[in-house]
């Protein structure tokens, strides 16, 4: 086995990979770009090396610096994750170049299933079913004509070199082929430089199943079962899970041994991913082979028990398959949900940002999170922006769903927008709930998956005015007034005020209307009242790990509720609502943060901390050092004032957006 592999990824395939080699003693080494400076996979990591700037170009697709930071930091081996290098050749070859192993297939294999045509011959040959089409060179277009006029319609135009579901057209009739051809060829020459297409007979509801196979180099190869993955938004898979609903023994055998004989047809080693589109009467027909790991893999480990990650590092090493075909069952169902920072609502537009406050279920035997950040951690640009895989399993895909949704629902995240919520739709949909699955079943699905804006229940302000009121006791206590004289009713904690109205009013905003907290505090609680709404006797307390414990009307809850300057998001039984805190007060602070530039500029390091918490700055005043690019950044006192907290100390990597202090300016007389 490696003494030392690197990995040439990033994010969550990164974190994941680090696990498996750490738990068999091998040691790991990062590579990170100037966006990924003290990311979670540095920090996991035994040694990082900075390899580049941003843009994926510079620094995860930079070839040669991989392979430098191997040869520097003692590395035998590269696992490439997925995406960025893992399917390409030329690493491959660079990395054979430089006596490192390349933990993956051999040269040949990349080769012939990257290369779509030549994939398709070589599967023919190897009697891997395809779609019925025509897939020949004769591009003239009353030849492509007479081929569609014979698979008969409908068919679909495919871009040979498309992919991701650009440059495919379905045509219903012979009539409208031509046009459909054209276009499709018009298409295909602006996206791919490329206007070879192919056609096949369209599938009506199709779904994608794909096969887990597993090769060593001395001739075994194991079918580690299906996953379905039609649960896809444009395009994009955003639910996977094992085994795929109603397969029989039977196809499940057939299509198995399919994958196996594409893997052979390619001297195949290692893990790789055979896929489907599985028609509703069964057939089943070759798309693609990913020769990678693939992001959806742990439902696969879930249900076989088998660290696939593991399976990598020892074939790549020189070792046999672990386990023979037989030796290998399928146990319980797997669910998998990967959570983006995106926003459902503007057709999944991603979203970058800072994660303000990241809180992930917990993980047991039935429960699984693979992250790629954690909180304070950034969203950037540069980068897929998926936060996280949620997976779960158990014994049936009924109970599973429940673990699922129950998760799904203890999954809190501020900073960005985020799929969490049409993902809990998802797993309530009565289609998805029947495993009604194909892959058009999100667009049928559109009316209950994106419903009308709702607004919040009563309970929600006064969740908002009660968090409103912990944080203000909590600031309290952290800034004891002067005179610390516990005994003096000006100083008591017990919420009496003098000069406090009774009852005191809090004004929310929330969809453009105002909503009004009344809130009469009556010695060991309070009453709440909304103007035309509910009345609620309740109390609240902070608890140890930051949620309000609420009781409202004898119905006690932990909720969280997250402040980000006046703007609270609550979350309660398993959904969240924004609320803004209308407080004149509070919006002055907000003012003064957010032109203090109290985040860092830059990715770089803090090099000194001018002031201490707690000591009164004059404005402009320098209360940190930063240093970025061989260049130092001061940061200052947006008013006068003083720093509360530093988060991060001397010597510490911020990353690029990173709050670095909180900062409380000086009442204004
Ligand atoms: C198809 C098809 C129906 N019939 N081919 C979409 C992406 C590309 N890799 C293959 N795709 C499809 N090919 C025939 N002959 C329907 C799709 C398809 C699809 C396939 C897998 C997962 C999601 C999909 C969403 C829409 C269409």
């Amino acid at each position: 086995m490696f003494d030392r592999i690197l990995i040439a990824n990033r994010g969550e395939i990164a974190c994941r990979i680090i696990r498996t080699a750490r738990k068999m003693g091998v040691g790991t080494v990062a590579v990170f770009s100037t966006a990924d400076a003290g990311a979670r996979h540095v920090r996991l990591a035994d040694e990082s090396v900075f390899i580049g700037a941003s843009e994926p170009k510079e620094s995860y697709l930079a070839i040669d610096k991989i392979v430098a930071a191997a040869l520097r930091t003692g590395a035998q081996a590269i696992h490439p994750g997925y995406g960025f290098l893992s399917e390409n050749a030329r690493f491959r070859r660079a990395c054979d170049d430089a006596g490192l192993v390349f933990i993956g297939p051999p040269l040949g294999a990349l080769e012939k299933m990257g290369s779509k045509s030549q994939a398709k011959k070589l599967m023919a040959a190897a009697q891997v079913p395809l779609t019925p089409g025509y897939h020949g060179d004769d591009q003239d277009a009353a030849r492509l004509q007479t081929e569609a006029d014979a698979i008969g319609y409908p068919v679909l135009i495919k871009a040979s070199s498309g992919g991701g579901g650009k440059g495919m057209r379905r045509v219903d009739r012979r009539l409208d082929f031509a046009e459909a051809l054209a276009s499709c060829k018009r298409e295909a020459a602006a996206s791919f430089s490329d206007d070879h297409v192919l056609i096949e007979k369209y599938i009506e509801r199709p779904r994608h199943v794909e096969i887990q196979i597993f090769a060593d180099g001395f001739g075994e190869c194991v079918s580690l079962f299906e996953r379905d993955c039609s649960t896809q938004r444009r395009h994009q898979k955003i639910i996977e899970e094992a085994p795929a609903p109603g397969m029989s023994d039977e196809l499940r055998r057939r299509m198995g041994e399919a994958a196996v004989a594409a893997a052979r047809a390619v001297a195949y080693v290692g893990a790789g991913t055979v896929e489907f589109i599985l028609a509703p009467n069964g057939e089943f027909f070759f798309m693609e082979m990913n020769t990678r790991l693939q992001v959806e893999h742990p439902v696969t480990e879930f249900i076989t028990g088998i660290d696939l990650v593991e399976w990598q590092l020892r074939v790549a090493a020189g070792e046999k398959l672990p386990l023979r075909q037989e030796q290998i069952m399928i146990g319980g169902h797997a669910l998998e949900a990967r959570i983006y920072a995106e926003d459902p609502a503007r057709e999944f537009l991603p979203s970058t940002g800072i994660l303000r406050h990241l809180r992930t279920p917990e993980q047991s035997e039935f429960v699984r999170v693979d992250a790629g950040a954690d909180q304070g951690d950034s969203i950037s640009p540069y980068y897929d922006p998926m936060i996280a895989k949620l997976i779960v399993h158990d014994e049936n895909r009924e109970k599973a769903l429940l673990r699922m949704r129950r998760a799904l629902a203890e999954f809190e995240i501020v900073g960005v927008a985020t799929n969490v919520e049409f993902l809990s739709r998802l797993f309530a949909c009565p289609a998805f709930v029947k495993a009604e699955l194909d892959t058009g079943l999100i667009e049928r699905e559109r009316a209950f998956l994106f419903p009308e804006e709702q607004a919040p229940p009563d309970e929600v302000f006064f969740i908002a005015a009660l968090a409103v009121l912990v944080s203000e006791a909590d600031l309290e206590r952290a800034n004891p007034p002067a005179g610390n004289d516990l005994r003096s009713p000006w100083n008591a904690r017990d919420g009496w005020r003098l000069n406090l109205a009774d009852p005191r009013i809090l004004v929310f905003e929330q969809g453009g209307q105002r909503v009004e907290v009344a809130i009469a505090y009556r010695g060991k609680h309070f009453d709440l009242s909304l103007a035309g709404g509910g009345i609620s006797v309740a109390k609240a307390r902070r608890e140890a790990d930051g949620r309000l414990e609420l009781d409202l009307d004898g119905v006690v809850q932990r909720v969280t509720a997250i402040a980000t300057g006046a703007c609270w998001r609550i979350f309660c039984a398993g959904r969240s609502w924004a609320v803004t805190h209308v407080d004149p007060l509070e919006t002055r602070r907000a003012e003064a943060a957010s032109h203090g530039g109290l985040t860092a500029p830059m990715p770089g390091r803090v090099i000194a901390l001018l002031t201490e918490a707690g000591a009164r700055v004059e404005k402009g005043a320098p209360l940190m050092i930063l240093e970025a690019m061989k260049m130092e950044h001061r940061i200052a006192a947006p008013s006068e004032g003083a720093v509360r907290r530093f988060f991060f100390a001397v010597g510490d990597q911020v990353t690029e957006g990173a709050e670095l202090l909180e900062f409380e300016p000086a009442e204004k007389a």
